[in-house]
C-alpha cells in the first residue's frame, strides 16, 4: 500500500500536534506498516514546512543514531537526520521545563558550526573539515513522541529524529586543534558520574557523521549551509531527566556545557 501525499500531510499534522501537546502517540508504522524510510522523510519535510510556516527558523541539522551505544539502546541499526529550529535552541543557563515534553532524555554530542556551505552530494570528511568554523560541546535533549520511547526507523524519522531542544556551551574550538577521534567526555547528573565516552564512538570520527548528514539532507533537496549548527550524534546512550535534575557534559578540550530541568 503506497503512502499518498494526503497521508503524508495527515501524518505530519498528527506528529506536529503530538509535539506541541507533548502527548505520546502510537508509532506511525502501527497504522501504516508499509511506511518506508523515504516516506518517513516525506513526513519530516512536511513537518518542517509546518514549523517554518508558523514562523520558526531553520538553524541547523542533527545526525541521529550514529553511535553503537545509541543504536543498541534504540534497536535501530541505521543513522537518521532531523532539522533544528531556533525554538529548539536553549541558551545555556536557562531552566528547561520537562512538562513541555513527553519523556525527555539527554545525550552529549560534538556540535559543528559551519563557516561555509557543504556539498549536498558526495560530501566527504575533508569537505567538513574545510567548512567547519569551530566545534562546541552540546547536550541534546531528545523526546520521542512515541509511546514508551519505542519506534522503528521510518517512525522516528517522521518524528524529526526525536529532536526537542539543544544546548551548546563550552569553548568554541578550531577543529584542527583537537583529535576528533579521541576526545573524551564525562556525563554528570546531579554531581554523579553517569557515564564516560570518547568522540570515536560516533562513526570513528564525528566529522564523518556531519558528512553523512550533508548527503542525507541533500537527498531531501536541502543543504547544510554556512552559519548552521550540526549535531553529530550522541556519543553514549541517552539518559532520562526529571524536574530538579542538573546535567553537565564535560568534554576534554571543548569545556563544559550544563543544563537544568524543572
Ligand atoms: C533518535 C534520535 C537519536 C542521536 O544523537 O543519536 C539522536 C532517538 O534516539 O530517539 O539524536
Ligand atoms: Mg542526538
Amino acid at each position: 500500500m503506497t503512502v499518498s501525499d494526503a497521508d503524508v500531510a495527515r501524518l505530519a499534522a498528527h506528529v506536529h500536534k503530538a509535539q506541541l501537546d507533548a502527548q505520546a502517540i502510537p508509532k506511525l508504522t502501527n497504522e501504516h506498516p508499509d511506511l518506508s524510510v523515504e516516506d518517513g522523510y516525506r513526513v519530516q519535510v512536511a513537518l518542517q514546512r509546518r514549523y517554518l510556516e508558523a514562523g520558526h527558523r531553520l538553524v541547523g541539522w542533527k545526525a541521529g543514531l550514529t553511535s553503537q551505544a545509541k543504536m543498541r539502546q534504540m534497536g535501530v541499526s541505521e543513522p537518521s537526520v532531523g532539522f533544528l529550529t531556533d525554538r529548539m535552541a536553549v541558551p545555556e543557563g536557562t531552566v528547561v521545563e520537562t512538562s513541555t515534553m513527553v519523556h525527555p532524555r539527554v545525550e552529549c554530542e560534538v556540535a559543528f558550526v559551519l563557516g561555509a556551505d557543504l556539498p549536498a552530494k558526495g560530501c566527504t570528511v575533508e569537505d567538513v573539515l574545510a567548512a567547519t568554523a569551530y566545534v562546541v560541546p552540546a547536550i541534546e535533549i531528545i523526546d520521542s513522541r512515541y509511546e514508551a520511547f519505542k519506534f522503528d526507523l521510518p517512525s522516528v524519522i517522521a518524528d524529526n529524529s526525536s529532536s526537542a531542544r539543544f544546548v551548546v556551551g563550552g569553548n568554541p574550538t578550531r577543529l584542527e586543534t583537537v583529535d576528533r577521534t579521541t576526545l573524551g567526555l564525562a556525563m554528570v547528573k546531579n554531581g554523579e558520574l553517569l557515564t564516560t565516552g570518547a568522540s570515536a564512538a560516533v562513526m570513528g570520527d564525528p566529522a564523518a557523521a556531519v558528512a553523512l548528514t550533508a548527503n542525507l539532507v541533500g537527498r531531501l533537496g536541502q543543504q547544510l549551509r554556512r552559519g548552521m549548527i550540526i549535531l553529530s550524534g550522541g556519543i553514549t546512550a541517552a539518559f532520562p531527566v526529571a524536574p530538579g535534575d542538573h546535567v553537565s557534559a564535560r568534554f576534554q578540550s571543548l569545556g563544559v556545557v550544563d543544563v537544568r530541568f524543572a
